[in-house]
């Protein structure tokens, strides 16, 4: 059967308006940051429910769509998560991290204690399918972290504009969040983002970005 196509509906912007829209979302985009100070203030479940179509317009390998993500506002079961992955943090922060990844990681001061998990109102758990239920049988997934990694970024940008932060949390090992989360054996947990309002005051590392002249090359030059 020949594809079926359908007219685009690329977003019409004038070429004259085209760098001082960049430079506005350039401005906003800086001002992204990981946050691990939470408040508490709820968020509305329907804004985590756009947050998640947004991440599933994602670009994905043969639009398989290999991701589901998994919302949670259950108090029992963030502090399950929480118990969890401190206990797999602790194990690596004292005993499984190199000396060398324990000395990258000093400058944002981290540690094995997480209590975002908790305090953040909404935890996103994202699972990349390996394999999917397509009609009568299974199908593997191509690109799969590619694509997932993908509608994560779309996810933090739309946090990000919606005036929330969020942080790319990846417990090591995080096997544990597909038991927790009754998710199928065909996924595996991605990353964990816990979703809510800065705590007031709440501070960042202060640490810098690449300048463009070391993250880009024009042609052999
Ligand atoms: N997973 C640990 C360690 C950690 C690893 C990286 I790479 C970071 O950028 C930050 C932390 C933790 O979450 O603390």
């Amino acid at each position: 059967m020949p594809p079926e196509y359908i007219p685009l509906q690329a977003l019409d912007v004038d070429p004259e308006q085209t760098l001082e829209i960049l430079r506005l979302e350039y401005e906003l985009a800086s001002r992204r940051r990981s946050v691990r100070c939470f408040s508490d203030k709820p968020v509305a479940k329907e804004v985590i429910e756009h947050l998640i179509m947004i991440a599933g317009t994602a670009p994905s390998g043969a639009n398989l769509q290999p991701w589901s993500f998994v919302a949670i506002d259950d108090p029992a079961l963030k502090k399950e998560i929480r118990i969890a992955a401190e206990q797999a943090e602790k194990e690596f922060y004292e005993r499984r991290a190199p000396a060398e990844w324990l000395k990258a990681l000093e400058p944002l001061g981290t540690d094995w204690h997480k209590p975002f998990l908790e305090i953040a109102p909404w935890l996103i758990v994202v699972f990349r399918r390996r394999w999917q239920q397509m009609e009568a049988a299974m199908q593997k997934t191509y690109y799969s972290s590619e694509s997932v990694g993908i509608a994560v970024g779309l996810l933090i940008a739309a946090v990000h504009r919606a005036g929330l932060v969020t942080l790319t949390h990846t417990p090591a090992p995080m096997k544990f969040l597909r038991a927790i989360c009754r998710r199928p054996a065909n996924e595996t947990p991605f990353v964990l983002l816990p979703v809510g309002y800065p705590a007031p005051g709440a501070a960042v590392p202060n640490i810098d970005r690449k300048a463009l002249r070391h993250i880009m090359q024009l042609n052999l030059g």
